[in-house]
C-alpha cells in the first residue's frame, strides 16, 4: 500500500478529519503563487487536490513544481480527463463517475490515461464519484453529460456508494459540485458513512468554517474547500 491512501485510512482509524484545498489551475495566476502558497502553508489544509472539469492553460506542471518546492503537504491530481495529469503531482485519484451513465467518464477516460499513467511514479487511488443534484448545474454535470443522483434519494445514493465500494474503489467521493448552491445533505453523508468501510470524502458548495465542521460530524473524512479558499485566501482565519 503507498503513502498517500495509507495515511488517509490510518487518520480514518485515529478519527483524524482532513482538509483538502482543490486549486484550480485555470484560476491560478503564477504572478502571485507565493501570496497563495504562504496561506496554504498557514491553513489547516492536509491535502492539496489540482484539477477542475476544464483545465485550457497550460500551467499544470510548472504550478505544481512550484507548490512542490514550497509546500509540504500530499498534491493530488483530480482530473476532469487525462490531459490534467502530471508527472509532478505525488497521487492521482483515479475517478470513476458512476452516478452517472456516460462511459466516457465510467471507463473510457480511464483506459486513455493508462499509457500516460504507465510511464509515471503517481500513486494511483480509485475513487467512486458521486455526483449529487445541488440546486443548479453545475460544471461536472455539464462536462459529464451526465444526471446528478437525485438529493432526497438517500438510498439510492447509499447503494452507488456500496457498489462502488464493492468495485474496489478505495475512496467515496460525495460531489455537490464546485460552487455548488447547496452541499451535499448531511443526512445523505450520515447515511453513505455508516454503509461503507472505505474513507470518505465531500466537497461542492461548503462555504465556511462551520459547514466543514457540520460535514465531519455526519461522518466526511475528508472535506474539499475549492471556491471558498479561491474568493477568500483568509477563509481558513474566519471564524465559525
Ligand atoms: C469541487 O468538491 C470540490 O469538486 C470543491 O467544491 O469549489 O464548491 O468548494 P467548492
Amino acid at each position: 500500500m503507498t503513502n498517500i491512501y495509507k495515511h488517509i485510512l490510518q487518520s480514518k482509524v485515529e478519527n483524524q478529519k482532513l482538509l483538502a484545498i482543490l486549486l484550480d489551475p485555470d484560476k491560478i495566476d503564477l504572478n502571485t503563487i507565493e501570496t497563495l502558497i504562504e496561506k496554504i502553508n498557514q491553513s489547516p489544509a492536509t491535502h492539496i487536490f489540482i484539477g477542475g472539469s476544464t483545465v485550457e492553460n497550460n500551467i499544470l506542471d510548472q504550478l505544481i513544481i512550484r507548490l512542490k518546492e514550497n509546500i509540504d503537504l500530499p498534491l493530488v491530481l483530480f482530473p476532469g480527463n487525462p490531459s490534467q495529469i502530471s508527472a509532478h503531482a505525488d497521487g492521482i485519484l483515479f475517478l470513476s463517475l458512476i452516478s452517472g451513465r456516460n462511459p466516457d467518464y465510467l471507463i473510457d477516460h480511464q483506459v486513455n490515461a493508462v499509457s500516460i499513467l504507465n510511464q509515471m511514479d503517481l500513486e494511483v487511488i480509485s475513487t467512486g464519484y458521486i455526483l449529487i443534484e445541488s440546486g443548479t448545474q453545475t460544471a461536472v454535470e455539464r462536462v459529464s453529460q451526465t444526471k446528478p443522483l437525485d438529493r432526497n434519494n438517500i438510498n439510492y445514493v447509499v447503494h452507488t456508494a456500496q457498489a462502488g465500494e464493492m468495485l474496489g474503489n478505495k475512496l467515496i467521493y460525495l460531489e455537490a459540485g464546485s460552487g455548488a448552491k447547496q452541499a451535499v445533505p448531511l443526512e445523505m453523508i450520515k447515511k453513505v458513512a455508516n454503509n461503507i468501510e472505505i474513507p470518505l470524502i465531500v466537497g461542492g458548495g461548503i462555504i465556511d468554517l462551520y459547514g466543514i465542521q457540520k460535514a465531519y460530524d455526519a461522518g466526511a473524512d475528508l472535506v474539499v474547500i475549492g471556491t471558498a479558499f479561491e474568493n477568500d485566501v483568509n477563509f481558513f482565519n474566519t471564524s465559525i
